[in-house]
């Protein structure tokens, strides 16, 4: 997968360099640039923001220098000899969620161009151009306000490499995470089975397979329920069997509309 991250702050992309992302970037499988948009200014103090039609408070990035990174990073040529535009990722408190289910659609991507915004945002034209000749997705990580959309493309970033062939070594990992299967996961143990007086439930002591992969699926229902009751109502109800049922009724749990077992 090929990322250009376009930002007035690209220094904030150092941490990349470490850990899985910078190992996917060694091996390849990940191609990933960060670009200062000043780059893309021709007056003396590189602006970048002006202050926004209508007033208000703060400012709003220019049209101009965004007009011409994205010239820059998805040039109308790629397309004719077969590469695929960009898809552009805008990070928005206005934009929709970002989820594992868009994480995993990222992932099929070959090349994804992330603009970063700062101030109170990026002139609307430039998201009105590029989609005119791109894919253009305004997206969110929360209902929570962000000084820019650096941190939500480090938070993207590393939802989609993670998922990317050859990144994680047992791959296998990713189908019982959170989220994977539509429940929270179940409290995790290692050594000292006790702990300041804490002792690791016996069950997964016990060596039985069987019981531990129930007390599993019982610990994830009960902290679904308990933490994201919407994940519950939102479970298709044919994942339940009678005994996820009966743990979530006996937990007075509300059970996801539709027939489950009973
Ligand atoms: C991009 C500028 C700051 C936002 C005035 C504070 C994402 N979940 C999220 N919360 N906030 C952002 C985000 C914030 C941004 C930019 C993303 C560009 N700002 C602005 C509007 C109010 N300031 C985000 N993803």
């Amino acid at each position: 997968m090929r990322v250009d991250i376009v930002s007035i702050f690209p220094d904030y992309f150092a941490p990349l360099d470490l850990s899985l992302i910078g190992r996917a970037r060694e091996q390849g499988l990940l191609r990933l640039a960060v670009h200062d948009l000043r780059t893309w200014t021709r007056d003396v103090h590189r602006t970048v923001d002006d202050t926004p039609y209508g007033g208000g408070p703060g400012m709003v990035m220019r049209p101009e220098p965004w007009g011409e990174a994205l010239d820059a990073l998805a040039p109308d040529e790629l397309a004719p000899d077969g590469l695929t535009l960009p898809r552009l990722l805008v990070p928005s408190p206005a934009g929709v969620p970002f989820t594992q289910a868009m994480a995993h659609e990222l992932a099929t991507e070959s090349h994804l161009l992330f603009a970063c915004g700062r101030y109170e945002g990026i002139d609307q034209r430039v998201l009105d151009h590029a989609s005119t000749r791109l894919r253009v997705t305004e997206v969110s990580l929360g209902d929570y306000v962000l000084f820019g959309g650096e941190v939500a493309v480090l938070v993207i970033l590393e939802a989609v490499t993670r998922l990317l062939p050859g990144v994680l070594g047992n791959a296998g990992s990713l189908d019982d995470e959170s989220h994977a299967h539509g429940l929270l996961e179940a409290p995790m143990y290692t050594k000292p089975a006790s702990w300041r007086g804490h002792e690791v439930p016996e069950v997964l002591r016990s060596g039985d397979h069987g019981r531990i992969a129930r007390w599993r699926r019982d610990e994830a229902l009960t902290r679904t329920g308990t933490r994201r009751p919407d994940m519950i109502a939102a479970l298709p109800p044919e994942i339940l069997d009678k005994r996820d049922v009966a743990t979530l009724e006996r937990g007075g749990f509300p059970l996801p509309p539709g027939d489950v077992a009973k």
